[in-house]
């Protein structure tokens, strides 16, 4: 009909018919699904032709990809790096062969002329917002703190582990008293939470988890029941990406707070590469989505409901 004509239209031609690789990490959380099949959408609203990777978690296979790509001699290349390191050999292939990448979702410390522009949200803040609401809610009460960090290496882990320091730091009732990465997935997340409850004598003395991802938080959820404890009340669940499942926790009454991180990292991307590909101009660097806090005040079924609708 005319509106999906008009929606058509809304894209420029410069994309249409064109072909790009995306190294996609793997499938290690509900979010990362949810921008696997965003950036299908996405892709497919403008005419692209998507050639999609999944590296299952293996930097190794994301380079592979990468090459493969270069062989194919596609129009540009997406990458969501699993980690910061490693990129700088075959970026700067990528680069000799003039196919324009752009980073989602991620970092890398490789030299920013190995990338047209990297669309990822401000991960150092995230972890201020889940530390800035924990401040809030305890007050000058005591409160040792379990960390569940993301995938070592990455800069997710990194900035959220950072960002959430940043926070506490001065509020000396407030301690970190277990980290340790749960790789960003459910299982491992319920797995080192089990350990730390077990370490922590059964786990009464731990007041909050922060967890890097929704899914780690889910996790050490399941982990707290087992263990006879009520998540969100005798132990605070505070995490990040604000995927349906974290609302259905908040209805249940056992998670309190999540900072949302969008899964329409493509859509930016591809708006970039159609301004570089028809005015020659490079377009920023750094693109910066939002980052905006949920509690339960937020109405989470609503949530909920809008959320499952968009391709988690
Ligand atoms: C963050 C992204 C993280 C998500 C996790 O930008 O890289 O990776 O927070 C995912 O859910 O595993």
């Amino acid at each position: 009909g005319v509106a999906a004509l008009l929606s058509s239209a809304a894209y420029a031609d410069s994309l249409k018919g064109k072909t790009i690789g995306f190294s996609q990490i793997g499938s290690e959380s509900g979010w990362r699904a949810a921008e696997t099949s965003v950036t299908k959408q996405q892709a497919e609203k403008r005419g692209i032709n998507l050639k999609f990777a999944d590296a299952q978690q293996k930097q190794e296979n994301q380079i592979k990809a990468i090459r493969g790509f270069i062989a194919q001699g596609v129009d540009a290349i997406l990458v969501a790096p699993v980690v910061s390191t490693g990129w700088d050999a075959v970026l700067g292939e990528a680069k000799d062969a003039k196919i324009p990448v752009i980073l989602l979702d991620r970092g890398v410390d490789a030299s920013q002329d190995l990338y047209l522009t990297s669309v990822a949200s401000d991960q150092v803040k995230e972890g201020k917002v889940a530390g800035d609401w924990l401040v809030k809610t305890v007050g000058d009460k005591k409160c040792n703190v379990v960390e569940l960090q993301g995938t070592v290496g990455s800069t997710p882990a990194i900035n959220r582990k950072k960002g959430f320091e940043e926070a506490i730091k001065g509020h000396d009732n407030i301690k970190i008293v277990r980290s340790q990465t749960g790789d960003f997935t459910r299982s491992k997340g319920k797995e080192v939470m089990e350990g730390f409850i077990k370490a922590e004598d059964g786990g009464k003395n731990i007041c909050a988890m922060y967890a890097h991802n929704d899914d780690m938080a889910v996790g050490g959820i399941q982990a707290i029941k087992d263990a006879g404890l009520k998540p969100g009340k005798d132990v605070l669940v505070v995490s990040v990406d604000a995927v349906p499942d974290i609302f259905k926790a908040m209805v249940a009454g056992e998670a309190n707070a999540t900072v949302e991180l969008t899964p329409n990292m493509a859509g930016p991307a591809f708006d970039a590469l159609d301004a570089y590909w028809t005015s020659k101009k490079a377009p920023e660097k750094f693109i910066i989505t939002e980052s905006k806090l949920y509690t339960p005040n937020d109405n989470p079924q609503k949530v909920y409901d809008e959320k499952k609708g968009l391709g988690y």
